[in-house]
């Protein structure tokens, strides 16, 4: 995982909608280096409005979905997430990427765990709501997640940054700590949707 450093000052004028998130994203991690504040900072500064994006939402009863919103010219993807009331993400990784996510609506919640021991339970280190704006940082040294959208009344949507982009991941048991590799799959790309799950060329 290239480093992402948290050297340089910043100020900037927060973004007046998705498509200015995006351009400024672009421009952040423009270079081989960013700063993981940085990041947070313009994610965080976004204000979230439905009207935005509100064409990517498309939830499925079975499982939470998954839409590319940008692929950040090759140096990070940008995806929306819809969590149904009660859905939620098995433990999992984020192979040699950084994982900023940002809450668009409703409230998530994130567990994370150590790295498992070969045969043994994992051991929770942190457990914590998400609230709507704001954005949570994890990579592979930070620990192990799972993501669930605890209500049973409301649906949850978060936005995603992965860079850089990856297309497996590792999910674990959380009894046993056996891992699974698994492609990661999209229901619909820049707003059109994929006539079954589909996942990047890899
Ligand atoms: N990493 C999971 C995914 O992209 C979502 S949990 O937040 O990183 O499906
Ligand atoms: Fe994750």
């Amino acid at each position: 995982m290239a480093q992402l450093r948290t050297t340089k000052p910043y100020d900037f004028t927060p973004p007046k909608d998705l498509d200015g998130l995006i351009a400024m994203l672009h421009e952040a991690l423009d270079g081989d280096e960013a700063d993981v504040n940085h990041i947070s900072a313009i994610m965080e500064s976004y204000r979230s409005n439905d009207a935005d994006w509100s064409k990517y939402v498309q939830f499925d009863k079975h499982k939470y979905t998954r839409h590319l919103v940008d692929r950040g010219n090759g140096k990070f993807n940008l995806i929306l997430l819809c969590w149904a009331e009660g859905q939620g993400s098995c433990i999992h990784d984020h192979p040699d990427s950084h994982c900023f996510m940002k809450i668009l609506d409703g409230q998530l919640h994130e567990s994370k765990y150590e790295w498992p021991e070969k045969g043994k339970e994992m051991t929770l280190i942190g457990s914590r709501p998400l609230e709507k704006e704001s954005v949570a940082y994890i990579n592979d040294s930070l620990g192990l997640h799972r993501i669930e959208n605890k209500s049973h009344t409301t649906p949850a949507i978060s936005l995603h940054l992965y860079s850089p982009p990856f297309q497996m991941c590792r999910s674990f048991d959380q009894r046993s700590g056996k891992e699974t590799w698994c492609k990661m799959t999209f229901t619909s790309q820049m707003g059109i949707k994929c006539s079954r799950l589909v996942s990047l060329p890899y």
